[in-house]
């Protein structure tokens, strides 16, 4: 009955480790360049443990929230060796996952995981660490290895898991929406397109000049001609490029040509970014 006991502590556990390795992606998922960030995830829900021959299977499904990730579901599954006592090995898989469902963190359990079981057998102390092994949306690619600690109460077949750590954003940025016009066709002073559009984030205009006049092409933070100039490409002459990379919201922007005249000349459009 001990080791049974064991086993389902092991098993909770597992899934409580499973839940803070979810978190930790999400933390990733957050950070566009490659960074290290502090994250904490807490779950608490329903676990089951069913010993078979000293082998605990563990299956366990929480609810709370973690950093990055936000508001999220923890679920979790692995087996515990119910024949050690009152130190219950267990190793696992599980996953963090956005309410949204944007965001996604899965997370293995690391060996030398274990729950403890009291005296009576009925609540467990969870000890472990999780390794992240896989994200999806901006914790894709994640990494990192969190503290677990967790209770599970085996009477009342409740768990609460706490995943501490750093984890290691790499490179989750979306990429840049590239949008491609050129100055100066039949050498007026205008751009190719009056309007582009794109999604909010990161946004590239390249401007390629097709004129004998030098151009560039710039943004403003707005869709007038008195809005301030955020980014500015430099200028360049006939068959060069001039680009501006900038990150936007919602909203109406108006691109360009700052070379001194050419914007009152009708050299300028507008970016809509939905
Ligand atoms: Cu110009």
């Amino acid at each position: 009955m001990t080791r049974t006991r064991i086993a389902l502590v092991a098993a909770t556990s597992a899934v409580l480790a499973m839940t803070a390795l979810g978190t930790g992606i999400a933390l990733a998922d957050t950070t566009s360049p490659a960074a290290v960030v502090p994250f904490t995830a807490k779950y608490a829900g329903k676990a089951t443990v069913k010993v078979t021959n000293n082998v605990a299977d563990i299956s366990a499904t929480g609810t709370g929230t973690a950093t990055i990730i936000g508001a999220s579901t923890v679920t979790g599954k692995g087996k515990g060796d119910a024949s050690r006592q009152p130190c219950v090995p267990f190793t696992g898989t599980g996953a963090m996952t956005a309410s949204s469902g944007s965001t996604a963190l899965s997370f293995a359990v690391v060996p030398g995981s274990t729950g403890c079981g009291d005296e009576s057998g009925n609540v467990f102390s969870i000890i472990g660490r999780a390794k992240v092994t896989g994200g999806t949306g901006s914790l894709a690619k994640a990494s990192g290895t969190l503290k677990i600690t967790g209770v599970y109460d085996r009477g009342a077949g409740t768990f609460s898991i706490k995943f501490t750590g750093n984890l290691t954003t790499a490179g989750a940025t979306p990429k840049a929406t590239v949008l491609r016009i050129s100055g100066g066709p039949r050498n007026k002073l205008a751009f190719s397109k009056k309007t582009l559009s794109a999604s909010a984030g990161r946004v590239t205009i390249v401007m390629k000049n097709v004129s004998a006049s030098p151009h560039n092409i710039a943004i403003r933070n707005g869709a007038t001609a008195k809005s301030k100039i955020i980014a500015k490409g430099k200028v360049v002459r006939k068959g060069a490029v001039s680009k501006v990379t900038v990150t936007l919201k919602k909203g109406r922007y108006r691109y360009v040509c700052t070379v001194r005249g050419h914007e009152a000349a009708g050299m300028w459009g507008i970016l809509v970014v939905k």
